[in-house]
């Protein structure tokens, strides 16, 4: 998992019960496809509260906590990891700020969302925060190794 730099970085993004819902998972696929992204691993998950209380860990001492968590387990999300060249700060470029008013147009809660408890996606903050949340959404073996090539120039 430590050699996973540069081109090999990887990141988890989640599609929220609200951007499932509101159909926005294939939109999301498009952009991170698009943007040269390749797809190591996609499921729809009903998460439980024991899962989401360690996603949000460093969040529980937060006044909105609760309410985040009923709405993460509100209905199905969209789990996804996605690898490639600086995926890490580049997927929160493209998802916006956390608080969608503050999201500009051309990101995705800038262009779908305006409430930050219904902010449509999920994507870790750091290097570190993607392997925690990478290893607690999925096991090794729903992982996708892609052949390292020489031809990384080929998208
Ligand atoms: P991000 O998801 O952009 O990394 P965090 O980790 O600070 O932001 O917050 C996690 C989630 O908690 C947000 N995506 C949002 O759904 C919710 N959240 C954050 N701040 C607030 C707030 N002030 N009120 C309600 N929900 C919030």
């Amino acid at each position: 998992q430590s050699g996973w730099t540069g081109v090999n970085e990887r990141t988890f993004i989640a599609v929220k019960p609200d951007g499932v819902q509101r159909k926005l998972v294939g939109e999301i696929v498009r952009r991170f496809e698009k943007r040269g992204f390749k797809l190591v691993a996609l499921k729809l998950v009903k998460a439980s509260e024991e899962l989401l209380s360690e996603h949000y860990w460093e969040l529980r001492k937060k006044p909105f906590y609760s309410r985040l968590i009923s709405y993460m387990s509100s209905g199905p999300v969209v789990a996804m990891v996605w690898q490639g060249l600086d995926v890490v700060k580049t997927a929160r470029k493209m998802l916006g700020e956390t608080n969608p008013a503050e999201s500009l147009p051309g990101t995705i809660r800038g262009d779908f969302c305006v409430e930050v408890g219904k902010n449509v996606i999920h994507g870790s903050d750091s290097v570190e925060s993607a392997q925690r949340e990478i290893s607690l959404w999925f096991r090794q073996g729903e992982l996708h190794r892609w052949e390292s090539s020489s031809k990384n120039w080929i998208y």
